[in-house]
């Protein structure tokens, strides 16, 4: 799997759901997951474009060979750790996601072609118009996607943007971004959620 970074600007992406249960009181009659087709479970660490490439999928027997372009969807909800409030909503299941299918325009997914999609990682990186925040997950260091193939489900794909031909105001040739480093090593009391990382003690010299 190969992370893409760049050269993506003329999809436009929808992360979000269309079967996703928004009434917090609804649940699932049953899971996805049971909806039929081959399930494959892949982790990702980080936000990012992700690319699928055909060998990748036949290198890991997610594919005996070509398939219809229509019988692959991704699902999953995205990273971050679950609210503590109660009552925030939680989905009970997993959501389909949109993604790119590149299949030469023949819509059969063979040597060559490849998929595209956006993941959430586990830690969420939050900017507030002035200032970037990050929230570290404390209980897990991936985010998982699921991979169907041969589902009843339709595709569920990115979408176009409008392509514009207006002159140029803007030439981007640099961007700030956003890293952090935070290590969780330590818990004093070994339970609860605060964690520390680099120790920084005294040593006697004899
Ligand atoms: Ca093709």
């Amino acid at each position: 799997m190969e992370i893409i970074l760049n050269s993506l600007i003329f999809l436009v992406f929808y992360q979000g759901a269309s079967n996703s249960i928004n009434n917090k009181n609804s649940f699932a009659n049953s899971s996805v997951l049971a909806s039929g087709g081959e399930w494959y479970k892949i982790a990702i660490t980080e936000d990012g474009i992700y690319k699928l490439d055909y060998q990748t999928l036949f290198n890991n027997g997610i594919i005996n060979g070509e398939v219809s372009s229509e019988s692959l969807n991704i699902f999953g909800n995205g990273g971050g750790m679950l609210s503590t409030i109660n009552g925030a909503f939680r989905g009970d299941d997993l959501s389909m996601i949109r993604i790119h299918v590149e299949d030469g325009g023949d819509n059969v997914f063979s040597t060559g072609d490849y998929i595209l999609f956006y993941g959430q990682g586990p830690h969420q990186n939050n900017f507030d118009g002035s200032k970037f925040t990050h929230n570290t997950h404390l209980y897990c260091d991936s985010s998982y996607y699921f991979v169907n193939v041969g589902g009843p489900h339709l595709p569920y794909r990115i979408g176009s943007a409008t392509t514009t031909s207006n002159t140029t105001t803007h030439t981007v040739n640099s961007f700030l971004d956003f890293k952090f480093i935070e290590k969780d090593d330590i818990n004093l009391l070994k339970s609860g959620s605060q964690w520390y990382g680099d120790i920084y003690d005294v040593q006697d010299i004899i």
